[in-house]
């Protein structure tokens, strides 16, 4: 299987908790490559253009507030089939019915504060990737 690319986001929920550390342990056991990494904190329109499949949701405001709420750390992620592998590393969305060992599970507290993010597709992977960097950082 040929290497592939993924997004992935620690969140300001566990930025604020001093998660970086364990979460950055959790990439590097689970195989993954850090291609790019960047802190940075996003302006609640920066957020909305981010989600901006999520805008129609009632849960819209509520998440550009918190992801625009504190620092946050974004990252590109390589590995075989990493879209998936990122994703089964985080666990579900909801911490609650993430799997045990999983980051949400460990150390998330709700559906909103669930510490990561992850890409869901390969267009998605490659519109969140273009949205935080530039080719010439991708190398
Ligand atoms: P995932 O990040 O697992 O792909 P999505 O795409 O369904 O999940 O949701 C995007 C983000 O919106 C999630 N990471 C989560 O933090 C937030 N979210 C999803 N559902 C809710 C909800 N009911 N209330 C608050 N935030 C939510």
């Amino acid at each position: 299987m040929a290497l592939e690319r993924t997004f992935a986001i620690i969140k300001p929920d566990a930025v604020g908790r001093g998660l970086q550390g364990e979460i950055l342990s959790r990439i590097h056991k689970a195989g993954f490559r850090i291609v790019a990494i960047r802190s940075m904190r996003l302006t609640k329109d920066e957020a909305g253009g981010f989600y901006a499949v999520h805008k129609e949701r009632p849960f819209f405001g509520e998440l550009t507030d918190f992801m625009s709420s504190g620092k946050i750390i974004a990252m590109v992620l390589e590995a075989e089939n990493a879209i998936a592998k990122w994703r089964d590393t985080m666990g579900a969305t909801d911490p609650k019915k993430a799997a045990p060992g999983t980051i949400r599970h460990d150390l998330g507290t709700s559906i909103g504060n669930n510490v990561t993010h992850g890409s869901d597709a390969p267009d998605t992977a490659a519109f969140e990737i273009s949205y935080f960097f530039a080719g010439h950082e991708l190398i």
